[in-house]
C-alpha cells in the first residue's frame, strides 16, 4: 500500500514535470542560463535610444509584424537567401521597417555573454518594451523563452499584416486570426500615438480615394488640405514622412484617440475604429479614463500579442545571427 502510494506520488510528479516542460513562456526564462540577459538588453537600450528615439516606434512595429506572421519567432528579421527566397522583409509592409542593425547589435552583446542561448525573437520583444519604456511609454511584462523560426515568406506577411486601407471587417478578421479581440485591436492601434508614416501609406485618401480623383470623406477636410499643402504634395510621394499623432508623436499618450474622434486618424484603419459601436465605445472609455488606465490596458494586450504562436521547448532554434537561419 505504502509502495503504491509512493509510486502514485512519483507518477504525479512526473506528470507535473512533463507539463512544465511543455510550450510555455515564463518570466525570467534566462535567469539561470544567462542571468544578465535582460539587463544587457535594457542597458544597451537605455544607453542608445536617446540618440535615436524614433527607434522605439519602429521596433515596436517590428515586434507587431513579427508576431502576426508565423508567431513571434523573429521570422521578420530573416534576409532573403536561396532557402528563404522571398522573406517577410521583401513584402511591402516591410519596406518601411528599420532598426535591424539595432537588434543585431544587442544580439552580438548577448552572444558574447552567453553564446547560442538568447533567441532573436525574445530580443525583439524585450527591445520593443525597453525602448518604449525608455522613451516614457508604458511598461508591459515580457515573459521569455521564445525560439526562432526558420521560415519567412513575403506572401504570408501580405496576407496577415493588415494594410492601412483596411476597413473594420478586415481588421477584426486579421486580429481574430491571431486570437486578438476588438479590445486588443483598439488598444494595440494606440501604438500609433508614437512614430511616423510615409505619405504613400495614406495618400490615396488625399488624392484618389475611389479612383475619380477624390478625397476620403471620413478624413477631416481641413486636416487633409493641410497634409496636401505642407506634406504629401502628390499621390506618388513615397519619401516624405508625417507624424501619425501630430503634435505629440514622441509621447505615448491618449491624443491618438482624441484625433480619431476628430476624424483625424491618418489611415483608413485608424478611422475604421470609429465605424463600429463596440470599438468606438472602447475609444471613448479610454479617453474618459486616466493615462495610467490606457497604459495598464495596453500592457495586457501587448503581453497577449507577444504570446502569439510562440515556439518554445525544442521547436525552432536559437539563431546565431538574427538575419540568417543556422546552417
Ligand atoms: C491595426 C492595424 C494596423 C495597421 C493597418 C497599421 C499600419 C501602419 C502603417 C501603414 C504604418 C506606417 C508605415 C510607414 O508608412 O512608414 C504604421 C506605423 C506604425 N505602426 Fe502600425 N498598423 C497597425 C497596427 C499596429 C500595431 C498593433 C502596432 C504595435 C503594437 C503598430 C505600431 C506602429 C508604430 C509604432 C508605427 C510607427 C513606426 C515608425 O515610426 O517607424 N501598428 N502602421
Ligand atoms: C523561390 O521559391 C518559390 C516557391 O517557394 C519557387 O517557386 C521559386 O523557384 C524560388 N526561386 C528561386 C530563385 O529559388
Ligand atoms: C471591407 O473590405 C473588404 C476587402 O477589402 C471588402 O470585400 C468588404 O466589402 C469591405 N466591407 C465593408 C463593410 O465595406
Ligand atoms: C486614380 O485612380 C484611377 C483608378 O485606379 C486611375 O485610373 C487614375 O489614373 C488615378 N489617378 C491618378 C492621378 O493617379
Ligand atoms: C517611389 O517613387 C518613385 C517616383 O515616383 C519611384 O521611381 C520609385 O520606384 C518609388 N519607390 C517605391 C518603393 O515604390
Ligand atoms: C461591431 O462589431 C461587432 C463585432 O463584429 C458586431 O457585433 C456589431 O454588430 C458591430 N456594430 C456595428 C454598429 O457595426
Ligand atoms: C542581411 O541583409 C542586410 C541588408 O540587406 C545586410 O546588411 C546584412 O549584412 C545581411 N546579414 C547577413 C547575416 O547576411
Ligand atoms: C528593411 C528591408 O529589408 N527592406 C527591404 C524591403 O524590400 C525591398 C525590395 O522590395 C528591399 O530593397 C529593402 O531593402
Amino acid at each position: 500500500m505504502r509502495g503504491f502510494r509512493h509510486f502514485g506520488m512519483m507518477f504525479f510528479c512526473l506528470l507535473v514535470f512533463m507539463g512544465s516542460t511543455e510550450a510555455q513562456l515564463q518570466m525570467g526564462f534566462y535567469s539561470s542560463s544567462c542571468p544578465n540577459a535582460e539587463r544587457i538588453v535594457q542597458d544597451y537600450v537605455n544607453r542608445h535610444i536617446h540618440n535615436a528615439p524614433s527607434l522605439a516606434a519602429t521596433i515596436l512595429r517590428m515586434h507587431f509584424h513579427d508576431c502576426f506572421v508565423r508567431g513571434c519567432d523573429a521570422s521578420v528579421l530573416l534576409n532573403t537567401t536561396s532557402s528563404n527566397n522571398q522573406t517577410e522583409k521583401v513584402a511591402t509592409p516591410n519596406l518601411t521597417l528599420r532598426g535591424f542593425d539595432f537588434i543585431d547589435k544587442v544580439k552580438s552583446l548577448l552572444e558574447a555573454a552567453c553564446p547560442a542561448v538568447v533567441s532573436c525573437a525574445d530580443i525583439v520583444a524585450l527591445v520593443a518594451r525597453d525602448a518604449v519604456v525608455a522613451t516614457g511609454g508604458p511598461f508591459w511584462r515580457v515573459p521569455t523563452g521564445r525560439r526562432d523560426g526558420t521560415i519567412s515568406r513575403s506572401s504570408e506577411a501580405l496576407n496577415n499584416i493588415p494594410p492601412p486601407t483596411s476597413n473594420f471587417t478586415n481588421l477584426q478578421r486579421l486580429f481574430a486570426n491571431q486570437g486578438l479581440d476588438l479590445k486588443d485591436l483598439v488598444l494595440l492601434s494606440g501604438a500609433h500615438t508614437i512614430g511616423i508614416s510615409h505619405c504613400s501609406s495614406f495618400s490615396n485618401r488625399l488624392y484618389n480615394f475611389t479612383g475619380v480623383g477624390d478625397q476620403d470623406p471620413a478624413l477631416d477636410s481641413e486636416y487633409a488640405a493641410n497634409l496636401k499643402a505642407r506634406k504629401c504634395r502628390s499621390l506618388n510621394d513615397n519619401t516624405t514622412i508625417v507624424e501619425m499623432d501630430p503634435g505629440s508623436f514622441r509621447t505615448f499618450d491618449l491624443s491618438y484617440y482624441r484625433h480619431l474622434l476628430k476624424r483625424r486618424g491618418l489611415f483608413q484603419s485608424d478611422s475604421a475604429l470609429t465605424t463600429n459601436s463596440t470599438t468606438l465605445s472602447f475609444v471613448n472609455q479610454l479617453l474618459q479614463g486616466p493615462l495610467q488606465n490606457f497604459f495598464a490596458e495596453f500592457a495586457n494586450s501587448m503581453e497577449k500579442m507577444g504570446r502569439i504562436n510562440v515556439k518554445t521547448g525544442t521547436t525552432g532554434e536559437i539563431r546565431k545571427h538574427c538575419a540568417v537561419v543556422n546552417s
